[in-house]
């Protein structure tokens, strides 16, 4: 079977480019292309592309491996993106230009962003791509930001990528392009704006970080679309749908959001012609999305690998797992200020988008990481629902099933190596201590951003350690029931 590619004749269910993609230039150079990206921005940059052209092609760079480049290179950057619902409809994605991709292609990455044509370099790296500590500072440990420290006229590494490119910008009397995170941090433009300032000022002379801080901007942004990662039964559904080969598609839900920070240095597609909202503050949006579909996700991830669910859609058919969803939207809802949206229909449509029976997202793909997510998925609400009395058990259930999860232990008794940056701390702290007090303080003192003081100790505190010895002693099926029926 012929791969897909831009020349392949149209076949297939899937709905093909309905503009001639090739006709227009890159505009975005987009860092981290994974299935996100795949599922979001281009999406919306390929309809916008259809609607109205434009020099908006986006090529994307992947550092970490060869892998992206292989698949879509020779596709012409073509892919399938498949939308599950009630009815399955797939799209033929003809905005992706081509992709920079492999560990020694930073120097080509750096190139494509120096060019004069890039006016938006997009981000989709993951939290620990970045190298941005929890408060918003440059974090100097991370291996790619330190790397860059020391080399930074070959940087590899997101901040150090942006800072050259703008340096050689600078330096070519370009204009400055606008920085797009797409990440599920707090305020990721904001923060990514002051780390870029603090690498620009320790490394360039000449007040590189004041003519950034000047010249480019970093609007702040919300992205939503649930997108499992590809499987066999992606590809064959591609090849079904188009005919043809593809090895590169990607299977997402129907529903998506875009809310963005209206301020762009060199111009901007005009995404708002396919629903993204341009606003003045991203900040509640953010925190309603976060808290509410990013803290249940993190929450369920935990407690349904203990309770053997691989998939959200397998918690959401557990009753009892999915009142504890429910009542963690709620106490995340009473949270979030200044928004005036129907937060009981968001949640309401959220336990829907979980319920999905033809998404398969696995509960241990978002179990990943905990230590970069639940800062703001978790621990920032908790904090505030403390501060104004509200309900907080449902934050004590969601920590104490994420270091349940951290205290597991194997066939031999030995703790299971977990996903995430911080492992070898996390480890340490579980090592050898199996009591729920114990573990609690351990974990407390490797991850403080987690699990701050004001939450290991007190009255939550209390409710944190009753939580996890519940789980240690009586299985997290059983806790689950018991918490459902409160
Ligand atoms: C998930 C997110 O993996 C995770 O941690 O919570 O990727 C989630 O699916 C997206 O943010 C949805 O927009």
């Amino acid at each position: 079977m012929n791969r897909l590619s831009a020349t392949a004749f149209s076949a297939g269910a899937a709905v093909w480019p309905r503009y001639r993609p090739e006709e227009y230039r890159a505009g975005i150079v987009h860092l981290g292309l994974g299935n996100f990206a795949r599922a979001h921005l281009l999406d919306y940059t390929d309809k916008v592309l259809a609607r109205r052209g434009g020099d908006w092609r986006v090529i994307g760079v992947s550092l970490r491996g060869t892998a992206v480049a292989e698949a879509l290179n020779p596709q012409d950057g073509r892919y399938v993106l498949i939308e599950r619902g009630l009815e399955t409809h797939a799209r033929v994605i003809g905005a992706l230009k081509h992709v920079i991709a492999g560990p020694r292609m930073a120097s080509c990455a750096l190139a494509a962003m120096s060019r004069p044509g890039c006016r938006i370099v997009s981000i989709t790296v993951t939290e620990k791509g970045y190298g941005i500590a929890s408060d918003g500072a440059l974090d100097r440990t991370h291996p790619a930001v330190a790397a860059d420290l020391a080399h930074p006229e070959a940087p590899a590494g997101v901040i150090g990528l942006i800072v050259a490119a703008l340096a050689a910008r600078r330096a070519a009397r370009l204009p400055a392009f606008t920085v797009l995170s797409c990440d599920n941090l707090s305020h990721n433009g904001q923060k990514l704006r002051r780390a870029v300032l603090e690498f620009a000022d320790a490394t360039y002379p000449h007040d590189l970080a004041g003519w950034i801080a000047a010249h480019a901007t970093f609007p702040s942004t919300m992205v939503d679309r649930i997108t499992p990662a590809a499987t066999r039964d992606t590809l064959a559904a591609a090849q079904q749908l188009t005919g043809h080969e593809d090895i590169a598609a990607v299977e997402t839900e129907p529903f998506r959001q875009w809310v963005i920070e209206d301020d762009f240095s060199a111009g901007r597609p005009e995404w708002e012609l396919e629903g993204a909202l341009f606003v003045r503050d991203v900040g509640p949006y953010e925190q309603m999305k976060l808290r509410m579909l990013n803290g249940a996700h993190s929450m369920l991830a935990y407690s349904g690998q203990l309770s053997g669910k691989a998939y959200v859609r397998d918690v959401m058919a557990d009753p009892a797992h999915a009142v504890l969803v429910r009542r963690h939207l709620k106490a995340a809802a009473a949270t979030v200020r200044g928004l005036a949206i129907d937060l009981d229909a968001y949640a309401t449509a959220l336990a829907e988008r979980f319920t999905n029976p033809s998404i398969a997202h696995a509960t241990a793909q978002i179990a990943m990481d905990g230590t970069q997510k639940l800062p703001q998925r978790i621990t920032a609400p908790a904090m505030e629902a403390m501060e104004a009395g509200s309900p907080v058990r449902p934050f004590a259930f969601a920590l104490s099933s994420w270091v349940a999860y951290l205290a597991r232990r194997d066939a031999c008794g030995a703790p299971i190596r977990v996903d995430d940056p911080r492992a070898d701390a996390l480890i340490a702290a579980v090592s050898g201590r199996r009591d729920a007090a114990t573990l609690l303080a351990t974990i407390a003192a490797a991850c403080p951003d987690v699990l701050p003081e004001a939450m290991s100790t007190g009255a939550f505190g209390a409710r944190l350690e009753e939580s996890l010895d519940a789980i240690l002693r009586e299985g997290m099926t059983a806790v689950i029931t018991q918490e459902a029926m409160l």
